[in-house]
């Protein structure tokens, strides 16, 4: 059994109530609340009402209401841009307190949080900026008399539910953008971190965002989420988190029709060709892996390496890989945080055995690190993995790197398409033609050339086949939240 050590920084930490988000009135749950030990201190930080099906409803009856009665999808673009900015300036102000709150309950790195806050505040700003620019078309075009309007609605009341791994970012990536359109909301993020979220309601009622607008629930998925993907009176879902509950979250959403945004997972190869800038890519192929303990949709689990080069390249990952810092998440110079939950500890150590028993060796790690705090992971990397192997095809999400190699252009291409997921990609060469092949080739959402899991507000963000559906972020982040109407119009006496 595993010896919990409290950290200095939670000597004097008192775990933290929190109360869900309904028509703008903090409300406790009607059973005992969910509790969570937090992955890396083996301690309870928080506690979260355990909703119902019945909070889902008055939260879905909520939002409809502040839809269909106003006044936020009839505010003007400005006066919704205004809020949003005040909120993104809230966000920065109690960026601390979140990447806190993120950091025990989720287990990842506090400088990681504390980066991942600045970017979710900047994404805040950017769907502000779009709130003021969502427009449609106009055609006078269509014969004498008759004028044409596209106008771009909001579609109205959007279901939000949101995973474990980036708890701040990921509803950062959905909630701004359904508000600049001008829909209302029920928010449900992860069960097992839910705390953020919940902080992020007190500074939108801060921000001036009016009651029903932003409604955020805790608890289950089957409980809480489900009726969220089913009721008649929500418009859309936009989901991120597993494959399969995405596909049921789908299924759900078909009997009344509703859109479904989805970001799912990823199984996202890196090719490295012989003339690549090698210890730029080592760098990123280190970070790629185990950034966020390689819980993260964007992991770049699976290298794909050139035969020429593959044994030196392995064996220098695993030299940097070996320097990796992994331990207290409130450490500052931590770099690989908890995994955040036993079972999913467990889940990662099967994948490693299954790959050994089918025939990959272990380069380094391979198990788990018992530092006295809570559940940790060696960060592994695994040779010798063949594109038929388990291990190369699902995602493991966890800080488990595995090394493939090819031949031909052609080679590498077939391996990195060879997988249900589409996510993300990398490719590594200073030869143009060899990256922009690789770019135009592999079925995938983003393709980074020469770097590695960089982002921005501005660009797209989003799965090809079974990662999911629709793009988040960029320019037209916002249109995804809106219905398309057009009206026709016709002046003087009708001739058709
Ligand atoms: O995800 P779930 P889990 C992958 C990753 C991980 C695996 C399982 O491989 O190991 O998924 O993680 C809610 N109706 N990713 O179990 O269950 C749930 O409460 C409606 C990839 O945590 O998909 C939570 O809020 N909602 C990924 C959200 O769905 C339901 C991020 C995600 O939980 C529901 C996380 C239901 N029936 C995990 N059941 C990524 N793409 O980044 C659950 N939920």
């Amino acid at each position: 059994m595993t010896a919990h050590v409290k950290p200095k920084a939670l000597e004097n930490f008192k775990a933290r109530d929190f109360r869900m988000l309904i028509n703008g009135v903090w409300t406790e749950g009607a059973g005992p609340a969910l509790e969570r030990v937090a992955p890396g201190h083996g301690i309870v930080v928080s506690r979260y009402p355990a909703g119902t099906k019945a909070d889902a409803e008055r939260a879905i009856a909520a939002a409809r209401k502040a839809f269909d009665d106003g006044p936020w999808p009839t505010m003007t673009g400005a006066e919704r841009s205004n809020i949003l900015l005040k909120a993104a300036d809230l966000i920065a102000a109690r960026a601390d307190e979140l990447a806190f709150l993120d950091c025990i309950e989720s287990g990842k790195p506090i400088s990681q949080a504390k980066g991942e806050l600045g970017g979710a505040a900047d994404i805040w700003r950017y769907a502000a900026a779009l709130a003021r620019d969502l427009h449609g078309e106009s055609y006078n075009t269509l014969g004498e008399g008759t004028l044409g309007v596209v106008l771009r609605e909001a579609i109205g009341v959007v279901s939000i539910i949101t995973p474990w791994n980036f708890p701040f970012l990921i509803v950062s990536q959905k909630l701004p953008f359904a508000l600049a359109a001008g829909c209302t909301t029920v928010v449900k993020p992860s069960e097992l971190t839910s705390g953020s979220t919940l902080v992020l309601g007190e500074i939108l009622i801060e921000a001036g965002v009016p009651a029903g607008v932003v409604n955020i629930l805790t608890g289950t998925g089957p409980e809480v989420g489900a009726p969220m993907t089913t009721h008649p009176d929500v418009d859309m879902v936009s989901f991120t988190g597993s494959t399969g509950v995405g596909r049921l979250t789908m299924a759900n959403a078909a009997q009344t029709l509703k859109k479904v945004s989805l970001e799912l997972g990823g199984k996202n190869p890196q090719i490295v060709f012989p003339d690549a800038n090698l210890d730029e890519f080592l760098d990123a192929a280190v970070f790629g892996a185990y950034f966020n303990a390689g819980e993260c949709c964007n992991a770049g689990s699976r290298l794909i390496l050139h035969k020429s080069i593959a044994a030196d390249v392995t064996a220098r990952i695993a030299e940097l890989a070996k320097k990796v810092k992994v331990g207290d998440p409130l450490d500052p110079t931590t770099q690989v945080g908890a995994i955040i939950t036993p079972q999913h500890l467990e889940k990662i150590g099967s994948y490693v055995d299954g790959a050994t028993k089918a025939g990959a060796s272990v380069a380094l790690g391979g198990g788990a690190l018992d530092l006295g705090l809570g559940q940790f992971m060696a960060p592994t990397v695994l040779s010798g993995v063949l594109p038929e192997m388990t291990v190369a095809r699902e995602e493991v999400f966890g800080p488990v790197l595995s090394v493939l190699t090819f031949e031909t252009t052609q080679e590498a291409i077939r391996i990195a398409n060879a997988i249900d997921y589409g996510l993300s990609a990398g490719v590594w060469s200073r030869d143009f033609d060899t990256c922009l092949t690789i770019g135009r080739k592999v079925r995938a959402g983003t393709v980074w050339m020469n770097t590695f899991m960089d982002g921005a507000s501005e660009l797209p963000f989003g799965g090809y086949r079974q990662s999911g559906l629709g793009r988040e972020l960029g320019r037209h982040a916002v249109e995804d939240y809106t219905e398309t109407k057009t009206l026709n119009m016709h002046m003087g006496a009708r001739t058709g």
